[in-house]
């Protein structure tokens, strides 16, 4: 029984585009666990990644030469197309070949993706179990009856970790010569790059995202154990010598006591690497400690969900947030030296041209060292979605535009021209912020005195024609360890 996964994550950048970015860089780690369960239960498992094919004839030719016997397939409502796409194919190819399609558009739109009798099963929520059941069952030859399958939820710490190399040797096999397993995205995260999930799901109700994530992972968040992060990071460390990685949960900081956990564990088993991590302004400014401990640790910056300057806006889309702490969060992150990742929206439902100046204002003050605009697109599954269809708002009519691209108006009643170039305006640095950033940036580069320490030891040691002892030993391109007082 083989199993062939495709990741068609294609609809912004297209074919032939693998490392181009992080849509294009990064593995679905939805697929790599399916995988790693897969294989745990002795499936042999293999992977097509559209991203690193040059067009849909590549993909038969490649899917001929695979010939499995299930096909899973991952979609998020902008994959929608070229998941349909492959099926088609792979149907005309091999009719018997039974196709499973997961990820959040089935679990938001299951009939919708029913409709294509094509598709023959749909797995609803987490898919580790229920998917290595049903291949199971089709080894055996007794196939379920009903096509809807309703994933169960898998103890975390009980799953195997994620088969990164599902991606990795895929991406060897079309030439791409892999650095770093993913694209690192910011210079403050060098290559060898990973990302990592500690966990599953979101205690927050924002209503733009909300509650299409209960229906995929079940209300609230399921956290792996600390010591089960820390054994893959060990892992990660052995087999991969990462020098810096990411975590992709929704909010890595809503549950302190983990977090705090987490930082002394990282510490304690020798990590020095720099990480980045999702946070929410609110957390940001209640626990400034918690913040200073991850600084402490290696966190070099947030991602952070500002969206609105407008305190009114704020609480429609129930973001838990208002325009002062978002500027307070600011500040804090400031203050430990942490990047900031600003995502924010632009052309929200009900939202004034006034409300997003007081969006661009609050990006003057906060200054972010990273802009990531976004046009409001309604997605699947959200409440502000349900919200859109009752006020006739919805423009997206093609599911490759459920992207937040900031390039087309996705509800109706906006004035583009103005929102784009609110989008424009929102990223122009402020002369003294410029002035900021330069005296800041000369601080950090001259106030270190293990830097000048370390110069002064190569020059004396260039001069005496020294070297044992001097300089950086070998692998000293790590940082030095944190003491602890
Ligand atoms: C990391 C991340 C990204 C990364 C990496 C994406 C990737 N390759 O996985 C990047 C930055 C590239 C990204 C991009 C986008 N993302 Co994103 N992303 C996430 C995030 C935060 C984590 C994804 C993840 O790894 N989850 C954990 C894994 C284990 O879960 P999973 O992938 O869903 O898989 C499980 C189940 O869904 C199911 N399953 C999945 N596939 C399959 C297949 C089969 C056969 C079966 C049986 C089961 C199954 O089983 C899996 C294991 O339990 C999620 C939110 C979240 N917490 O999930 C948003 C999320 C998936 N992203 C979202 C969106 C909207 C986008 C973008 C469209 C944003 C944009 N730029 O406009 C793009 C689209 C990229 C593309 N396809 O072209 C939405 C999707 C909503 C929707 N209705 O589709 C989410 C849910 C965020 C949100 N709450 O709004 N994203
Ligand atoms: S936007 Fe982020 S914080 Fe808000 S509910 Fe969604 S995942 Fe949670």
């Amino acid at each position: 029984m083989k199993v062939t996964l495709v990741y068609a994550g294609i609809a912004g950048k297209g074919f032939n585009s693998l490392k181009q970015g992080m849509d294009s860089g990064w593995i679905s780690h939805g697929l790599a666990s399916l995988s790693a369960c897969l294989k745990e239960a002795g499936f042999e498992v293999d992977l097509i990644d559209l991203r690193a094919l040059r067009g849909w004839e590549h993909f038969r030719e490649v899917f001929e030469q695979r010939d499995p016997d299930v096909v899973g397939l991952t979609m998020m409502s902008v994959d929608f197309n070229p998941v349909m796409e492959a099926i088609s194919i792979i149907k005309e190819v091999k009719p018997e070949a039974i196709t499973v399609v997961g990820g959040p558009h089935p679990t938001a739109e299951p009939d919708e993706v029913l409709e294509n009798p094509l598709v023959d099963y749909i797995v609803i929520a987490e898919g580790e179990i229920t998917f290595t059941n049903l291949v199971r069952s089709i080894a055996a030859g007794s196939r379920p009856q009903s096509r809807k399958l309703i994933g169960i939820h898998p103890d975390l710490d009980k799953l195997p970790f994620a088969d990164r190399d599902l991606f990795l040797e895929e991406w060897r096999k079309w030439g791409y010569d892999l650095d770093s397993p993913e694209v690192p995205f910011v210079e403050e995260l060098p290559p060898p790059f990973v990302t990592i999930i500690a966990g599953r799901g979101c205690r927050y109700k924002c209503n733009f995202c909300k509650p299409m994530e209960d229906f995929l992972f079940g209300k609230g968040t399921r956290r792996r154990s600390v010591d089960n992060v820390i054994a893959e990071l060990k892992m990660l460390r052995d087999k991969y010598n990462f020098a810096s990685f990411m975590f992709h949960d929704d909010c890595l900081t809503e549950d302190r006591e983990w977090v705090i956990e987490f930082c002394e564990k990282y510490k304690a088993e020798g990590f020095t690497q720099p990480f980045f991590c999702q946070s929410r302004a609110d957390i940001i400014y209640h626990h400034e400690d918690m913040v200073a401990l991850m600084a402490d640790a290696g966190l070099k910056g947030y991602f952070i969900g500002f969206e609105s300057g407008n305190d009114r806006v704020l609480n429609f889309i129930r973001k838990g947030t208002t325009r002062e702490k978002n500027i307070a969060a600011a500040k804090i992150c400031r203050k430990y030296g942490l990047t900031i990742w600003a995502n924010y929206m632009l052309g929200l439902p009900t939202e004034t041209e006034e409300e997003v100046m007081d969006t661009i204002s609050m990006l003057k003050i906060i200054d972010p060292d990273y802009y990531s605009p976004a046009f409001y697109t309604p997605h699947p599954g959200s409440d502000l979605f349900q919200y859109g269809l009752q006020h006739n708002l919805h423009l997206v009519m093609d599911h490759d535009s459920y992207r937040r691209n900031p390039t087309e108006a996705k509800i109706k009643g906006l004035d583009i021209e103005f929102l784009m170039w609110a989008r424009d305006e929102s990223q122009k640095r402020l002369f003294r912020n410029r002035v900021k950033r330069a005296v800041r940036k000369a601080w950090k580069k001259y106030s270190d005195p293990r830097k000048y320490a370390r110069k002064a030891r190569t020059i004396w040691n260039n001069l005496t024609g020294g070297g044992a002892g001097g300089g950086a030993p070998h692998g000293g391109s790590r940082r030095p360890e944190l003491k602890r007082a």
